[in-house]
């Protein structure tokens, strides 16, 4: 088990208070936290090293490469990706997908080719491929859900056919908290020979991933997410695809030979890295993903999913709101949507602020999902390692309240 307190103690900011209470962060799918470890590795590469990568001779540049070269290792280990050249670092997940939607997609995917989604997914990992349908003539079609958030896999191999050129799939929805039964769906795109994309904005942060068991071809990944800075994504590719893919941008950094005329590229990694890239950024996630490794995915997700437990029952006690997603917690992460129709989710929010609790609240970029389900958006919870029961209770506490006072028609119940 997890000495959460101790983790707890990692993490400066969450020491703090908010309208003078302590701060219970509850948002964790929209970003982590940092443990001082990644704080300390980007003050200290800005301090000692600070230098551009690939490029000198000179002491600063060759240990800032050598830092920069060894995050990629780790990053690549951690989600047991083989080699490190099958790591492009990005900015965040969005850049990851639109990588392979402009490289990959635009040159594979033509006329009448289908892709097929869930309705879950993020719009980060739909607009690119509407996108790409639309240039190429394809044809987006979407894997259903069951009434309880679940994937339908009844149909799904219907859906999944020999027209299909892609399946790109999130991994855990960050709307709902469904685990998608990745695995299960690669076997049937494999099987009609589809290439495989999993969105991992949300389930490499939380439980261990591993991408030859998965066999896609693509992983997304979101440093920020990860206790990693912000402006640090990472895309996993399988070599042979990333070896046929036409670069992304160009310019420096990602070339081989240049004349006036024209240019060949570098090889793997840098042919996808144009410019001077997120150094800090890159060594920061390394430091994270050392930070999350010393934890133990297994670990993690373990905690989390009891956490998600206690919450599911606290939140079970409220007939005020409707709770989506799966109910078992092996099905799902931890991540707590809900709704009430007494009270808009921005009011809601609003109101948990004052207590100290930290909410999303919206349609969490996954606008088709909320028309599917039938509400403007929603109020959720999501939940991280470093989460306790008593901030659990403290949502549920602060829940009650805001249901009553805006359900009595806003009089005094604070
Ligand atoms: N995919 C999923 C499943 C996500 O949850 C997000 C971000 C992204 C992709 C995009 O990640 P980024 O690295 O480009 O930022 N999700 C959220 C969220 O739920 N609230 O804020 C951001």
């Amino acid at each position: 088990m997890l000495d959460v307190e101790r983790i707890r103690n990692d993490f400066p900011i969450l020491s703090r208070t908010v309208h003078g209470k302590p701060l219970a962060y509850l948002d964790n799918a929209a970003t982590s936290h940092k443990p001082r470890a990644v704080i300390q590795a980007l003050s200290e590469y800005y301090e000692t090293y600070n230098s551009n990568v690939h490029r000198g001779v000179h002491s600063l540049s060759m240990e800032a490469t050598d830092r920069y070269e060894e995050a990629r290792e780790k990053v690549a280990r951690f989600i047991n990706a083989g080699a490190p050249e099958s790591i492009i670092w990005t900015r965040n997940a969005t850049e990851s997908i639109n990588l392979v939607a402009r490289s990959w997609g635009e040159s594979n995917i033509s006329e009448g080719d289908e892709i097929v989604l869930t309705r879950l997914e993020h719009h980060s990992n739909l607009v690119p491929w509407q996108r790409v349908a639309a240039k190429k003539g394809a044809v987006l079609k979407f894997l259903d859900l069951t009434e309880d958030g679940r994937l339908d896999l009844d149909g799904a191999d219907s859906v999944i056919n020999t027209k299909t050129k892609l399946l790109a799939v999130t991994h855990v929805s960050n709307a709902l908290g469904t685990v998608v039964p990745v695995k299960e769906l690669a076997g049937m795109a494999r099987s009609v020979g589809a290439a495989v994309l999993v969105d991992g904005a949300q389930s490499v942060p939380h439980q261990p991933v591993d991408v030859e068991e998965l066999d896609c071809d693509f992983l997304a990944i979101s440093g920020h997410k990860m206790m990693g800075p912000t402006g640090i994504g990472a895309l996993y590719a399988r070599r042979d695809v990333l070896e046929q893919m036409e670069p992304f941008l160009y310019g420096g950094e990602m070339v081989l030979e240049v004349s006036y005329e024209g240019a060949s590229w570098n090889d793997l990694p840098m042919r996808f890295e144009a410019g001077t890239p997120n150094i800090a950024g890159a060594i920061g996630l390394g430091a994270a993903v050392d930070y999350l490794a010393g934890l133990g995915m297994e670990n993690v997700r373990e905690h989390e999913k009891q956490l998600t437990a206690y919450a599911l029952d606290g939140l079970r006690g409220l007939e005020e709101i409707d709770l989506f997603g799966p109910w078992d917690v092996d099905s799902r992460g931890g991540i707590l949507s809900f709704y009430s129709s007494d009270v808009h989710p921005h009011d809601l929010g609003t109101f948990l602020d004052q207590e100290g609790v930290a909410i999303r609240t919206g349609h969490h970029c996954a606008m088709p999902l909320m028309g599917a389900l039938g509400v403007p958006a929603t109020a959720r919870a999501s939940l991280y390692v470093y989460n306790t029961e008593q901030e659990v209770d403290t949502l549920v506490d602060a829940l009650k309240r805001a249901l009553r006072y805006f359900g009595d028609g806003a009089s005094a119940a604070r």
